[in-house]
């Protein structure tokens, strides 16, 4: 196990230092270094050079929470139509505030209008996190990040 596997899994396996019970109404994710995004059925995700586009077309639950969660990705061309044939190269949960990421790796099942399924993503600690979604269509590769508070 490399070491930062290993911080990782102590991490995971100590909680997280960042974890404390406030007064009751106080947010886990109150003084991120990210702002968690508002839920909606169709949000966009920007950050990349927007030769691609991202949408969250489902999630469940919904808005996305602690635990397990399912979330439908859209990928779009930059005139915002589907990128039929575009596939998912990279998709990576992190939790900005604590450096670290999910023990479990999420799986994609792609359509073939560009609308993937991601299973088994797994939010683990309540926080913020961060998904990025990279994809490739036609030789075109772009990618973006999603951010969503998970309370406990
Ligand atoms: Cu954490």
């Amino acid at each position: 196990m490399n070491a930062p596997s290993l911080a990782v899994a102590l991490l995971l396996l100590a909680g997280c230092s960042n974890e404390t019970e406030g007064p009751s109404g106080d947010s886990p994710c109150d003084g991120s270094s990210v702002a968690p995004m508002t839920y909606v059925v169709g949000l966009e995700a920007r950050g990349g050079t927007g030769a691609l586009g991202f949408t969250l077309e489902d999630a469940l639950p919904a808005p996305p929470g602690r635990g397990t969660n399912r979330w439908e990705v859209q990928v779009r061309t930059s005139a915002g139509e589907p990128a039929t044939g575009a596939s998912i190269t990279k998709l990576r949960p992190w939790m900005p505030d604590h450096g670290h990421g999910s023990a479990t790796k999420p799986t994609t099942t792609m359509g073939p209008e560009g609308l993937a399924t991601i299973d088994a993503l797994e939010l683990v600690m309540p926080g913020v996190w961060t998904v990025t979604v990279a994809a490739e269509h036609e030789g075109v590769a772009d990618e973006a990040t999603f951010a969503f508070c998970t309370d406990g």
